[in-house]
């Protein structure tokens, strides 16, 4: 008998190890829910001499149980166990300042300065085991798509995307700064590998406090060769298409009571100086040039709704290595769904000069990326990509409204512990 494995035929002899959730006491039966490896395991104690030995014990309290396996239609894992003898391995010195299975939660800046309790509760587990599928299931589709899963530096010498929101560092004796996103390396990369991604961390020196913001978040990013603009959306489409059809039918989705969302394929298409001519007429003050606000996308996500794709926009609202399609716009897209960006990406410049030439109407400095731009000599091939913000994913997928609730330790402009 062996606490490795959980065996949940009828009669097994059986060791859990695990803490306390809940406890029900009915006096002639008491009932521990133990979450062990993330499940809920339920505890049936009916011999009063061990009833008593468990007088003292709390929620948060951790266990060792040995016991027998009954099926059951009581729990919906179809089994609970019926203890024989019982021992305490940590009790906590302290007792939860919330409650771990009820509604009433404190406010999410409570729950974050204790998050290691928070995280606890069963809706977080089944949050975070839904993020960790979504990245299994992300991976799956884009390596059966050819693209090769690669890490890059996190610590890089010149912005990716442009000056603004850095977080400069001291390496050794110089300035480095924290990677805003892979960009520039991946880039690179589809010389060699033609098709590559990217799962990691990017970090934004974000000024606000708001919540679809985070100092540090995670991001997909995906390059490919060869591919276009138009291939780049279907290839980002497709993905989240199989990512939703995946997690549908799991039962963690329930659990966290996640909103039905339509996914079908191909979404809408809107240019950017569509958008910008349909608001303009309902009155709100936008013209041609202006960044796409929170006031204008929560407009536009209304009328729309679901997921769709902003095209086109202005060449200067993108970064320097967007591809022009003409003096105006750029061929580059953003992913919506309703209000809320998901993702952006693009064809890329893959000629060095034009590249060197929007550097610098960029007011970046042009020899901070000579090496990048040496890269550029030797065959760069035509190129696109996107970068989809994972926990923005999530806050849809699982319809979070403060994005702090889809990372473990959230970090932003007022936090950085825990
Ligand atoms: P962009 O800067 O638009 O593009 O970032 C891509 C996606 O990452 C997410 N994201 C964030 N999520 C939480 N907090 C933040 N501070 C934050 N910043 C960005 C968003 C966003 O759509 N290199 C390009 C991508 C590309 O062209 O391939 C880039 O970084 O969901």
């Amino acid at each position: 008998m062996s606490s490795l494995y959980l065996e949940t035929k009828e009669g097994s002899s059986v060791n859990i190890k695990g803490w306390i959730l809940s406890i029900r006491d009915q006096k002639t039966v008491l009932f521990l829910i133990v979450v062990r490896m993330r499940e809920q395991v339920q505890l049936v104690i009916k011999d009063p001499k061990l009833i008593d030995k468990c007088s003292g014990l709390n929620v948060n309290t951790a266990i060792e149980a040995v016991g027998t396996v009954k099926r059951t239609d009581r729990v919906p894992s179809g089994f609970e166990i019926e203890v024989k003898s019982i021992k305490t391995i940590v009790t906590p010195k302290k007792r939860s300042p919330f409650d771990l299975i009820g509604k009433n939660m404190p406010g999410i800046e409570t729950r974050l300065d204790m998050r290691s309790l928070d995280l606890r509760h069963p809706l977080n587990l089944a949050l975070f085991k839904l993020r960790a599928y979504m990245l299994s299931s992300i991976r799956e589709h884009l390596t059966a798509n050819g693209f090769l899963e690669v890490n890059t530096p996190k610590i890089i010498a010149t912005a990716s995307e442009g000056g603004a929101a850095l977080f400069p560092i001291m390496y050794y004796d110089k300035e480095a700064f924290l990677a805003q996103s892979p960009q520039l390396y991946k880039e690179e990369l589809v010389m060699s590998f033609e098709r590559v991604f990217e799962i990691g961390p990017i970090f934004r020196a974000e000024p606000s406090h708001t919540v679809r913001h985070l100092s540090e978040a995670t991001s997909l990013d995906a390059e490919a060769a060869f591919f276009n603009n138009e291939e780049m959306m279907e290839l980002l489409e497709r993905t989240l298409v199989h990512v939703l059809e995946d997690l549908s039918g799991r039962s963690e989705m329930a659990i966290i009571k996640a909103p039905k969302i339509t996914a079908i394929t191909p979404f809408s298409r809107f240019k950017y100086g569509e958008i910008v001519d349909k608001l303009a007429s309902t009155g709100l003050h936008i013209e041609f040039g202006d960044d796409l606000d929170s006031a204008a996308l929560k407009a536009w996500g209304d009328r729309v709704g679901g997921f769709y794709f902003i095209t086109e926009w202005p060449n200067k609202l993108k970064p320097f290595y967007i591809k022009p399609k003409d003096d105006k716009v750029s061929l580059s897209f953003d992913l919506m769904y309703r209000e809320i960006e998901l993702s952006s990406g693009g064809e890329r410049i893959h000629d060095r000069r034009v590249l060197e030439k929007r550097i610098r109407e960029a007011g970046l400095p042009v020899q901070g990326f000579k090496n990048h731009l040496s890269v550029y000599d030797y065959g760069m091939p035509p190129h696109a990509g996107f970068g989809v913000g994972i926990e923005r994913l999530l806050m849809v997928i699982a319809g979070l409204k403060n994005i702090r609730d889809a990372v473990l330790y959230p970090r932003d402009i007022r936090r950085l512990t825990p």
